[in-house]
């Protein structure tokens, strides 16, 4: 085995059976568990490809991928990922890594549902928007930056199984922790604008998504992902069909040349590679729009359960949640004060405040939040904490919504492992 994974290299083996890679790198029996290290073997053959003994392996997460490795296609021009898979692409970022203010283009995590289009080239794309609308229109991107006023905004994506990681009995999917979201300053035009010069008909009611990536399975024609929204969400001024990320083209793996933002919402709302656009008068039914998709039980359950598809209510805007960027977790530290920050997000309502606790929750001291720099950006915080003594400690983090609601302690179990908003804890020992 350590010789196939030499032979063949780690996306190699990662491509033709994800399972073996992972046991053998990280020592782990499945996806749902994360906390394997680098094994002997895994650690010689990780060693040999970075090309020298990693004496801090003990420290590295499963999953994650060193940057010697970041030459490889997949995450060029992407560092502080941890890799899931390669078919399709999937890769989280490290709280610590997400501690800009604004998510840098290298820091962005990647959901993929099908396999990334062949050309991510602006000259020659095509956005074509049509349905229920009074004049289909052919756009190039050009035709985008001169005919529609062009924005910029910090825009705060999460994909909606963010934290599926930390279910319990797991949730099949990916099993992000905390790094499925970022906010990177994006820069294209309003959907709305768009859409308006189209002319909306009276009878649509829903919008239809449309990328260029290609379904798993290589069945030309079949859709990996066709999200669309309500036609009140999609006329909101935030909504952006994005050209450029942080100043420069967006990532092949964030969307380019063009995707949509519809920001607030599921990730997943968020077409990459973004070629059509049509506005239909029913409920969007593309591939995961229907089944149990991105739905929630239209009441608490009990962890395990099982809930009647038919019942599931299709997810809107993403509820409130923080992350701490800073420390990050495991740190040994002798300083008795440390600077403690982060970001939070509310969907469509805002974060009024952020509480933080070293103590289990028993008390909570109030973090200084910034106001979000546009709407739909994520809110920066920070505060310093003193620890009485030398120990371990945990950090923890809860923010409340601008109605009042906080994050809870524990996971709302749900089937499909979304919208897990309970707190972020980091560990500390000082000493
Ligand atoms: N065309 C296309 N768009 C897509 C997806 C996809 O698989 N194909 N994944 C969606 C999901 S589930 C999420 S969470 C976001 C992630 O955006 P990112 O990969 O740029 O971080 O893209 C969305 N847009
Ligand atoms: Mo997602």
């Amino acid at each position: 085995m350590l010789k196939k994974i030499t032979d063949k290299g780690l996306f190699e083996l990662y491509r033709k059976n994800p399972e073996e890679a992972d046991k053998l790198l990280f020592g782990r029996e499945t996806h749902s568990d994360r906390r394997g290290f680098l094994k002997r073997a895994g650690l010689a053959t990780m060693g040999a490809m970075v090309g020298a003994t990693i004496p801090f392996h003990r420290n590295m997460p499963a999953n994650f991928i060193p940057v010697a490795f970041a030459g490889q296609d997949m995450i060029k021009g992407k560092d502080g990922l941890t890799v899931f898979n390669d078919r399709p692409v999937n890769a989280e970022t490290l709280p610590q890594f997400l501690d800009d203010a604004i998510t840098p283009t290298k820091n962005h995590f990647i959901r993929n549902n099908g396999i990334a289009p062949e050309s991510f080239d602006a000259k020659g794309w095509e956005l074509r928007i049509d349905g229920l609308v009074d004049k289909p229109m052919t756009l190039s991107i050009d035709d985008l930056k001169k005919k529609f006023e062009v924005v910029t905004a910090a825009l705060q994506i999460e994909c909606g199984g963010n934290g599926r990681g930390f279910f319990n009995p797991p949730a099949k999917g990916n099993q992000w922790t905390y790094g499925a979201v970022a906010c990177s300053k994006w820069t294209g035009v309003r959907l709305v604008d768009v859409l308006k010069a189209a002319g909306v008909k009276k009878n649509a009611i829903y919008t239809a998504h449309v990328g260029a990536d290609t379904h798993l399975s290589g069945k030309p024609g079949k859709l990996p992902i066709s999200r669309g929204v309500p036609i009140e969400k999609a006329m909101q001024p935030q909504n952006m069909i994005a050209f450029a990320q942080n100043d420069g083209l967006i990532h092949p793996m964030n969307g380019a040349p063009v995707r949509l933002i519809i920001p607030g919402w599921p990730g997943s709302f968020s077409q990459k590679w973004l070629t059509r656009v049509y506005l239909r008068d029913v409920i969007h039914d593309g591939p995961k729009m229907t089944g149990a998709a991105y739905r929630l039980p239209p009441s608490p359950v009990a962890p395990g359960d099982k809930v009647d598809k038919k019942k599931m209510v299709l997810i809107e805007s993403m509820i409130i949640k923080s992350i701490i960027t800073n420390p990050p977790t495991g740190i040994k530290t002798s300083d008795k004060k440390i600077e403690v920050r982060g970001h939070a997000w509310a969907g469509d309502r805002t974060v009024k405040d952020i509480q933080i606790s070293i103590d289990f929750g028993a008390t909570w001291q109030k973090a200084s939040l910034d106001a979000p720099i546009n709407p739909y950006a994520w809110q920066n915080w920070r505060t310093e904490v003193a620890f009485p003594q030398e120990g371990y400690y945990e950090i923890w983090a809860k923010a409340t919504d601008s109605k009042g609601v906080s994050q809870p302690h524990a996971i709302a179990w749900n089937p499909k492992g979304y919208m897990n908003n309970s707190m972020h804890r980091v560990a500390v020992t000082v000493g």
